[in-house]
């Protein structure tokens, strides 16, 4: 059947695809994890449909293709970005045929696990490519009146911005709605004046009625492409408490999730349960979106994380719960750094 060579010559594109991005991760920018997220999508790729249909219907030499591409010039590539993203479409848009391919073919399941791979190189792209809506950070400071001993919300942020501190959450668990608002309008104009990303917990309504760089969710809260229709230019993050959780957030979309809780903690009512520093370890070896490691981290326990693949590091207590706030991140990124 001729339809299988549809299937035949883009599961042979989509390698040859893969294989020029996972060369340029590999040999030009040296990122290890890249390219092998790349080279195991390049197995499965060739792997998950296997039929001897694909070599007895392979007709290459007498593609009607071939002539056309030959004399086209629409492949000359001028730099490695050109480069990388020509084949990031061309491995997108050949899993695209495949699993269209697939499913007039009748395998239904198999076309699925296409599906997930594509999804999978859309956000290997959005990484390599540059358009992490997220920049790294090391500290990632999550606000909470109620351990701020005393402090309002505002004079906290004022405080990490002194502290030089580049992203932070707004998160009240006690508030209504109006009071969160207030509060929330301040932050923004305090944190855009310092180029700092600021990120709404729970409250979608408000994170864009502030015009909030953000939103963050929970495993309960509003469906992640949801949130992504309502807010598509907001950076979405989700928590996530194990492997299944963290793959199906790359899947849906997100652009960063929480891992943990890493150690136990009293600031949270109802914790999740974790695998922490051995979650966390896989995420940092697995996932290739970024990751903030959350829950009962502190400045005496932040190496075990560090050394557990964490980068970014989420805390509540440990820093609004600070006396000054200025010098105890200065001691944690003397640490960490
Ligand atoms: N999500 C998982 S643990 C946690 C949240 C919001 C609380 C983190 O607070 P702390 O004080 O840094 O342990
Ligand atoms: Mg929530």
């Amino acid at each position: 059947m001729k339809i299988y060579r549809i299937v035949d010559a883009n599961i042979n594109r989509v390698s040859e695809g893969l294989r020029v991005i996972e060369d340029i991760e590999r040999f030009i920018y040296e990122d290890e994890k890249t390219s092998k997220s790349l080279r195991e999508i390049r197995h499965k790729v060739r792997k998950s449909f296997t039929t001897e249909e694909l070599i007895i219907n392979r007709n290459s030499t007498q593609d009607i293709g071939l002539d056309i591409s030959k004399t086209s010039t629409l492949d000359k590539k001028e730099n490695i970005q050109t480069l990388l993203l020509s084949n990031f479409k061309r491995v997108e848009e050949g899993l695209r045929s495949i699993e269209e391919t697939l499913k007039v073919l009748g395998y239904y399941e198999i076309s699925k696990i296409y599906e997930d791979l594509r999804y999978q190189v859309y956000n290997i792209e959005k990484i390599v490519i540059g358009k992490e809506k997220i920049s790294p950070t090391d500290i990632y400071a999550i606000l909470g009146e109620e351990f701020s001993h005393g402090r309002n919300n505002i004079e906290i942020v004022k405080e990490l911005i002194d502290a030089n501190v580049k992203l932070i959450q707004y998160r009240d668990k006690n508030k209504n709605k109006q009071e969160k608002f207030e509060q929330c309008k301040t932050i923004r104009q305090m944190t855009k004046k310092f180029d700092i990303t600021f990120i709404v917990n729970d409250d979608v309504d408000i994170a864009l009625a502030v015009n909030a760089d953000g939103i963050h969710i929970g495993q309960e809260d509003m469906p992640i492409e949801q949130v992504k229709n309502i807010a598509p230019n907001m950076i979405v993050g989700l928590s996530t408490h194990n492997k299944e959780q963290a793959k199906e957030a790359v899947k849906k979309g997100a652009d960063y999730i929480g891992v943990g809780p890493i150690f136990d903690t009293k600031t949270k009512k109802d914790l999740e349960k974790s695998q922490g520093l051995e979650y966390l370890k896989w995420v940092s070896e697995n996932i290739s979106i970024p990751y903030v490691a959350i829950g009962g981290i502190k400045e005496e326990n932040i190496l075990l994380a560090k050394n557990n693949g964490a980068n970014c590091f989420a805390m509540i207590s440990e820093i609004v719960g600070a006396k000054a706030i200025k010098d105890k991140v200065e001691s944690i990124r003397k640490k960490i750094n």
